[in-house]
């Protein structure tokens, strides 16, 4: 009878070397994860709807950390949603996106020179293209757990994809982005506050999103403002994202993991920081309890306090970090 093995070896061009969970079906291992409700892994073949075929694999051993390999792919996508899957079971509780112990599944190799990554909400599932020439898939940890938190918020709060909401939105997928790729430590990916540094979407190394300072990138804002609600939810994104490094870290030039950060803050305001998983904790009670598909920023720094209120105790030190925080970012003060 053919038995159930979860013990492939994988080789990611990001991930580095990872286990995946497979299962042999007849004489042919599959990218099905037998400890993590079937969770599943597509290859698309450059198509651009269905599912395409799992990937399957003679020996249990996966992808070489070349795009030559298109195994490799593969191997990044199954690692970013198994530990995107155990980083909600392990520290929040969570049974899966929707908290019924149903997978999503993930496809590989969406089109061609596709530079893009997204949740839909409708497959339940989350798509990856392979970049500009193919090469330079969107296929890492922090853009895997972007695109599987993007339909833990559809299941909870349910952040409408506009204005300040669509911000939020955006900065939760950021925010457990980096909570994900802090949880699980890799060495091949080392943990920070930067968004697709492994990616090079930008052709110069430089990653697509900034926590510490969101407007290195160019568009997005440090701070909160009345037009805001205006501009594209990646860039209004940035305040929040903002609020999360410093309620982490702390104000102050910081080095984490070799990664040097010098966060400004609105008005000089001091934050000391409590942890990234302690902010992650405070994030996701706001997000599954407080907030409502119509949140602003100003109702966001309630949900939160309220969050680290039931957490930490109202008006303990944690609490009133949260509250500097937010100031920091020109809310609530
Ligand atoms: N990768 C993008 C995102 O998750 C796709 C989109 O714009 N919806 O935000
Ligand atoms: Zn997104």
């Amino acid at each position: 009878a053919a038995e159930k093995v979860h013990t492939g070896s994988g080789t990611g061009q990001y991930s580095g070397e990872v286990t995946v969970g497979s299962t042999l079906s007849g004489s042919t291992y599959q990218l099905v994860d037998p400890d993590r409700a079937n969770q599943r892994t597509y290859d698309l073949n450059q198509g651009t709807s269905g599912t395409g075929t799992l990937f399957t694999d003679d020996n249990d051993v996966w992808g070489d950390g070349t795009t030559a390999n298109r195994q490799t792919a593969g191997v990044d996508v199954a690692f970013g949603a198994a530990a995107t899957w155990d980083y909600f079971k392990n520290v929040h509780g969570r049974n899966g996106i929707r908290n019924d112990g149903v997978a999503a599944y993930s496809r590989a190799h969406y089109g061609n020179n596709y530079v893009n990554a997204f949740w839909q909400d409708s497959c339940f599932c989350m798509t990856y293209g392979d970049g500009s020439g193919n090469t330079h898939p969107l296929t890492s940890l922090d853009v895997a757990a972007h695109e599987m938190s993007h339909g833990v918020t559809s299941a909870t709060a349910n952040l409408t994809y506009a204005g300040e909401s669509g911000g939020l939105n955006e900065a939760t997928s950021d925010i457990f982005a980096a909570a994900v790729e802090f949880d699980a430590g890799l060495t091949a990916d080392v943990p920070d506050y930067l968004v697709g540094e492994k990616i090079d979407i930008n052709g110069n190394g430089t990653p697509l999103r900034y926590m510490d300072k969101p407007s290195k990138d160019g568009s997005s804002r440090d701070y909160w403002s009345s037009s805001l609600g205006g501009i594209d939810v990646h860039y209004s994104s940035g305040p929040a994202n903002h609020f999360f490094y410093l309620l982490s870290e702390g104000s102050g030039a910081k080095t984490v993991n070799g990664v040097a950060y010098d966060s400004p803050t609105y008005d000089g305001q001091a934050v000391t920081g409590i942890g990234v998983q302690n902010a992650a904790a405070i994030w996701y009670r706001a997000l599954t309890t407080y907030m409502t598909s119509s949140t602003n920023y100003a109702g966001a720094r309630t949900a939160t306090l309220s969050a680290a209120a039931d957490l930490f105790g109202a008006y303990s030190p944690t609490y009133l970090a949260v509250a500097d925080a937010w100031a920091a970012i020109n809310v609530g003060n």
